[in-house]
């Protein structure tokens, strides 16, 4: 049973201007398609096609490189995808409001928190904002494909929002500016589908 590619719920201008038309195309059909392929590969014949990835991950140090990076590329990208719509949506659930309110503050500070995870990850790899196994909302970054659902993951949870930071994410647009592309990225947040998350 192979892992498929989950389809796009927009197009791929539709998040022009903060992500470029040409940008999300490559990101989808090559990176993101290209993670999907290597993770089938590296599962097909193993136990591991009939488990889910979230249980994967849980013990991903039991497995080789080809399973950590590559089924990391595959959920991660997965799940950006769905965290982001275009002209973002504002529609903030309730209980996710208040969480915010109350680990980080108000909403300014949890967004300068993972602007700033982000913008400080080296090299490669993605910023979080993780619901932890008590109800705690907490920001991390992982390098690579990694993400907080590993065993390896230095910090654990849940993600419900995440930013890819990999050059792949920006580079035509941006260039070497990712704090700029960061901050585009708050026009497009589908605060909807991070509630839904954080509600699960
Ligand atoms: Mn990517």
């Amino acid at each position: 049973m192979a892992f498929k590619l989950p389809e796009l719920e927009y197009d791929y201008d539709a998040l022009e201007p903060f992500i470029d038309t040409n940008t999300m195309e490559l990101h989808y059909i090559k990176h993101h398609a290209s993670y999907l392929k290597k993770f089938n590969a590296a599962i097909e014949g193993t136990e591991l096609e009939m488990k889910n990835p979230k249980a994967i991950f849980s013990e991903v140090s039991k497995y080789g490189d080809e399973v950590r990076n590559n089924g990391g590329g595959f959920f991660n990208h997965a799940l950006f995808w769905k965290i982001l719509t275009p002209n973002g949506s504002e529609k903030m659930d309730e209980k996710l409001s208040d969480a915010i309110v109350k680990y980080f503050g108000t909403f300014e500070h949890l967004k300068d928190e993972f602007s700033d995870a982000a913008a400080k990850q080296f090299g490669s790899g993605w910023a979080w904002l993780i619901k932890k196994n008590n109800g705690e909302l907490v920001v991390t970054s992982s390098p690579n494909q990694d993400n907080p659902l590993m065993d390896i993951a230095p910090i654990k949870g849940s993600p419900i929002l995440c930013i890819d930071v990999w050059e792949h994410a920006y580079y035509l647009k941006y260039q070497n500016r990712r704090p700029d592309y960061v901050q585009a990225f708050w026009n497009i947040v589908n605060w909807e589908k991070v509630g839904e998350l954080f509600n699960k």
